[in-house]
């Protein structure tokens, strides 16, 4: 079993990423799957582009993507991309698309193909705090779960995909007070199950 996994750089007033902090961290045996990392900027369609090269040269069976959810207390497993942005600031090369469709004419939403509530639920088993999220926001890491949901359909590809929002952690914590944050070894704790429940889901 071949997982691509995936982080973005920092991006709006945050220097670090959590996500990507968290995937440097992670270490997945080679019994429990054969783990690619990546790291994507945050940017608007060159993101996509680069998964979805890394899907054609890697041909993984799952993608599990990751971003920063800056105002959430709990991993969040995202179960719907929706077929549209409203940037809310600009993403790190001084793009902000308002109102548009990520690809027109296509269909209005994907559901996530990874095992959501599992993975969730096993999170929450090893004492983390973690949740489902039906809306992945309308920002750049919705645009990379929506692109590549999308891109798996219209090549028929064999490949689940899923996205997961990590909270800040604590080493980014402070910046603005009531902002939650979560320790790193939690974050990362907590992708590795996921990789793991994704690894042994095979309905
Ligand atoms: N989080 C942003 C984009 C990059 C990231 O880590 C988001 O939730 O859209």
């Amino acid at each position: 079993m071949k997982i691509l996994m995936t982080a973005f750089d920092a991006f709006g007033e945050d220097n670090i990423n959590s996500s990507s902090e968290a995937l440097d961290a992670l270490f997945v045996p080679k019994e429990t799957a054969d783990l690619i990392k990546i790291k994507l900027p945050t940017v608007f369609g060159r993101s996509v582009s680069l998964l979805t090269e890394a899907i054609k040269e890697h041909a993984p069976d799952a993608v599990l993507c990751v971003g920063q959810a800056a105002d959430r207390a709990a991993v969040t497993v995202e179960r719907i991309a929706v077929n549209i942005i409203d940037a809310r600031i600009e993403d790190n090369e001084g793009v902000k698309p308002v109102d548009v469709p990520i690809v027109p004419d296509a269909p209005a939403a994907y559901f996530a193909t990874v095992p959501v509530k599992r993975i969730v639920n096993a999170i929450c088993g090893a004492g983390i705090a973690a949740q489902i999220s039906d809306t992945a926001g309308t920002y750049v890491c919705n645009q990379l779960f929506y692109g590549a949901l999308h891109y798996i359909s219209v090549n028929s590809l064999p490949v689940r995909a899923g996205f997961i929002h990590v909270p800040r952690i604590t080493e980014q914590g402070g910046r603005v007070k009531e902002q939650p944050a979560m320790d790193i070894e939690s974050v990362v704790k907590a992708l590795e199950i996921a990789v793991r429940e994704t690894a042994d889901y095979t309905e």
